[in-house]
């Protein structure tokens, strides 16, 4: 009933892959609070495994416990949803699991939900990635909140209610106060990070080659700022480059 079902032919999508758990995940595993460096790293490297494994992707968005995919042309396993849907989060979430050996040095099973969002142009591409690089700036903004007011000693309930009722200004006012900009945190924290490939010229003995290397971009521009958007259509451009040879 459902194998039949496709993504329809020549059309971008994102692949959403989200942490299931990754709330009690990060807890068993003692991740650092409200961000540790070790959780983004098993998430980026998760993503990189599907580069690895012949997929081609044109970029990948990630974010707290989420992997944004896009694929711009050619759709893999000729757009079948439930193939995309399956082995993109298998594969995710068995690289994280390794991941979490390797930088935790704990043994955990980790998994990942798989949705598809189509993103038919490349204005539809950047509105995507902006609303999720707006939620990945709402996420940091709650986890520091979070974080602060448990160290005075709010509970999680308080918490909740104190935040829903303070104006933005208050709120950073507040945080300010605490010992927190929240304008100065890492950069990678507020705004997510980016992986694709970049070509490069090879020099060889007589002249030189176009090579492509995988670039984790952890200082991202605002994907709403004119930087952002060139960023995005400079790696459109070289996936479509890419795809020509
Ligand atoms: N300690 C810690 N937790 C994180 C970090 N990044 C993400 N998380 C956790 O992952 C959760 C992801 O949110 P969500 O998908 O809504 O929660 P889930 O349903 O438990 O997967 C956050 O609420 C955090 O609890 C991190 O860097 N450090
Ligand atoms: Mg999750």
């Amino acid at each position: 009933m459902f194998s039949k079902t496709c993504i329809p032919p020549e059309t971008p999508f994102f692949i959403r892959l989200d942490g299931w758990r990754f709330r009690k995940l990060s807890e068993t595993i003692k991740a650092d609070k409200p961000f540790d460096e070790k959780f983004a790293k098993c998430l980026v490297s998760s993503g990189k495994i599907l580069f690895k494994k012949g997929f081609n992707p044109a970029l990948i968005y990630a974010a707290s416990d989420e992997l944004n995919i896009l694929f711009a042309d050619a759709a893999p396993f000729l757009g079948r949803i439930e193939k995309i849907d399956s082995v993109m989060a298998g594969l995710a979430s068995s690289a994280y699991s390794l991941s979490l050996q390797k930088l935790f040095n704990k043994t955990q099973i980790a998994a990942f939900d798989s949705r598809i969002v189509i993103a038919s142009d490349t204005e539809k591409m950047i509105e995507y990635l902006s609303w999720r690089q707006m939620n990945t700036w709402r996420n940091h903004n709650n986890a520091y909140a979070y974080w602060i007011f448990r160290k005075i000693g709010y509970k999680p309930a308080e918490i909740a209610r104190k935040l829903k009722g303070l104006k933005t200004k208050e709120f950073h006012e507040i945080m300010f106060k605490q010992g927190v900009n929240l304008a100065k945190t890492p950069q990678w924290q507020r705004r997510g990070i980016l992986t694709y490939k970049q070509p490069f010229l090879k020099k060889t003995k007589n002249n030189s080659v176009e090579r492509w290397r995988l670039k984790e971009d952890w200082n991202l521009p605002l994907f709403t700022s004119k930087d952002g958007a060139k960023l995005i259509q400079r790696i459109l451009e070289w996936t479509k480059q890419k795809r020509k040879k």
